[in-house]
């Protein structure tokens, strides 16, 4: 099955059904990355993946999506990883070095591999902002990681 990308107002016609895709999964604010989940699964399905190129792994916390990103980019069967996670502001710094950690290590995975491995981490202020993110009224930011992911695996 083919997908269509568009990308502007520019249409193309794409084959993924031989791409596999790992998705990395944060467990922590469960609810909001499963919806994220759910976002980018149904969009790569859209895009002609199958189900069985699809292949999940948790991790415990957006900080670990780095090593998780890396382990499975370093996979020679997967095309692209897309890595999951919400990390919300908190009272002290942890939410800083969170965030600085897990973008730096989800681009060094990438260039250290030479494979897309997509930044899907939302860094809100609080839970509100989250679930506007992941299917609220300001759509859902699994879904545009899935494409990213599309738009670099034909580049
Ligand atoms: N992980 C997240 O994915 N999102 C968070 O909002 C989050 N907040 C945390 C706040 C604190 C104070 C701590 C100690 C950890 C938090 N983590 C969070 C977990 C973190 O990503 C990681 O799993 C742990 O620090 C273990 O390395």
């Amino acid at each position: 099955m083919a997908g269509i990308l568009t990308s502007g107002k520019v249409k193309t016609k794409i084959n993924l059904s031989k791409k596999r895709v790992a998705i990395v999964v944060a467990e922590w604010n469960e609810d909001i990355t499963e919806a994220l989940y759910e976002g980018a699964v149904s969009s790569l399905r859209e895009h002609g993946l199958k189900s069985q190129n699809i292949i999940r792994k948790n991790v415990p916390g957006s900080f670990e999506l780095s090593l998780g990103g890396l382990w499975m980019a370093q996979d020679k069967t997967i095309d692209a990883v897309i890595c999951l996670g919400c990390v919300i502001q908190g009272d002290t710094p942890h939410f800083d070095y969170i965030c600085q950690a897990v973008a730096y290590g989800v681009t060094e995975a990438g260039l250290k591999t030479g494979k897309p491995v997509i930044f899907g981490v939302l860094t809100t202020l609080n839970k509100k902002q989250a679930l506007e993110r992941a299917g609220g009224k300001l759509g859902n930011k699994g879904e545009e990681a899935a494409i990213t992911a599309i738009k670099m695996m034909v580049f």
